[in-house]
């Protein structure tokens, strides 16, 4: 991988990890409404993923997506102002949160409901086959989701039909507050996709680097032809649920283990534990620095005031985002009249 992408991916990184911290202190002070779920901890699947994608691929995303829309493209400030519900948002401030959608950048939308991503992305993808075109669509959803209806419907219809979908499971062990051996039979999220013959893979997705390499092969089967392919990202959200959620459940030692894991830090390229051991947190030692951006330091392919100059940037960007969605109008009851008309007669095969 080139020294252009290795900076590329850590300025996303780091981007999204402060416009996510930005939007919580937004939400706080009451420029935010309804729900709000956030991304830091999972920086490096999103990461990951999106830069072994091309832009012709597909991305269908759950409510925890601003940053798969960010990666994407979508300017920080339009998504910063659909959070705000203003005009200038990519959706004209009707969506908010959870329903991010940019038609150009194919990013087919943030959905709510839990399950409800596998029929929009096999239906994106029996689309794309019908044209027989090399795209792929790529499919986001959390481990809570496997155990609805829709998951082994579409899984069972991708295989069988032999779609260009690849699956990616953002495994962060928890379906709001109820541990995945809680709320699953098996799991070993992967696994699951046997039943339906497509190949799966676990992969550790707090490491950027095997996140994209891991994606990278999965893609090109699939323009190969070989038909939909599933990767389970194993992951962790240092946050609550949503910001209603301060996840008291979960135990500090936990929360603290994986924050030592902390994607824009880690250097490791050995799986990591299902949970952090005691050995693992008593080697992880207090400090993160030899992180990331440490590995890239270390082979020679970025320097501190190439780090410090990012950071920078990345600052601006939100602060710019944030000042664009105050200013940015409220949509008005005629607009959003117009919005539900818009599709009426308008069916067209994406
Ligand atoms: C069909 C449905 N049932 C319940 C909910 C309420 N709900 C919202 S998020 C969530 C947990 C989903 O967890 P997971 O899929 O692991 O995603 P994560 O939030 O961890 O990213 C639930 C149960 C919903 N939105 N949709
Ligand atoms: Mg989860």
């Amino acid at each position: 991988m080139d020294r252009f992408m290795l900076h590329a991916m850590l300025q996303d990184m780091l981007l999204a990890r402060s416009f996510e911290e930005r939007a919580a202190r937004e939400y706080t002070e009451g420029n935010i409404a309804g729900f709000l779920h956030l991304y830091p901890g999972e920086e490096a699947v999103a990461v990951g993923v999106l830069h072994a994608a091309e832009s012709s691929d597909y991305v269908v995303s759950t409510y925890r997506e601003h940053v798969h829309a960010l990666v994407r493209g979508i300017p920080a400030r339009s998504i910063m102002a659909e959070l705000f519900g203003r005009r200038d948002g990519c959706c004209r401030g009707m969506g908010g949160s959870m329903h991010l959608f940019d038609r150009e950048r194919r990013f087919m939308g943030g959905y709510a409901i839990v399950g409800e991503t596998f029929p929009v992305a096999v239906g994106l993808a029996y689309a794309t086959a019908m044209r027989s075109q090399p795209e792929a669509v790529i499919c986001f959803f959390g481990d809570g989701a496997v155990n609805q209806g829709t998951f082994h419907e579409s899984l069972n219809m991708a295989a069988l039909w032999n779609l260009p979908v690849l699956f990616v499971c953002e495994n962060n062990h928890y379906q709001i507050g109820t541990e995945i051996h809680r709320h699953s039979a098996v799991s070993d999220v992967f696994k699951r996709a046997c039943g339906y013959r497509i190949p799966a893979e676990k992969i550790n997705g707090m490491d950027v680097l095997r996140v994209y390499e891991a994606t990278q092969s999965a893609l090109q089967r699939i323009r190969e032809g070989a038909g939909p392919q599933f990767l389970e990202m194993e992951t962790y959200r240092f946050r609550g649920h949503s910001m209603a959620d301060a996840g008291n459940y979960r135990p500090q030692v936990e929360v603290e283990a994986y924050r030592r894991m902390d994607p824009l830090s880690i250097v490791e390229k050995a799986e990591q534990p299902l949970y952090p051991s005691a050995e693992n947190i008593a080697s992880a030692g207090p400090d993160t620095i030899n992180g990331f951006s440490e590995h890239l330091r270390a082979e020679q392919l970025i320097n501190a005031d190439e780090i410090e100059q990012m950071k920078q940037q990345v600052e601006q960007t939100v602060e710019d985002a944030v000042d664009f969605a105050r200013r940015s109008p409220e949509p008005g009851m005629e607009e959003a009249l117009a919005a539900l008309d818009c599709n009426r007669g308008q069916e067209v095969l994406i």
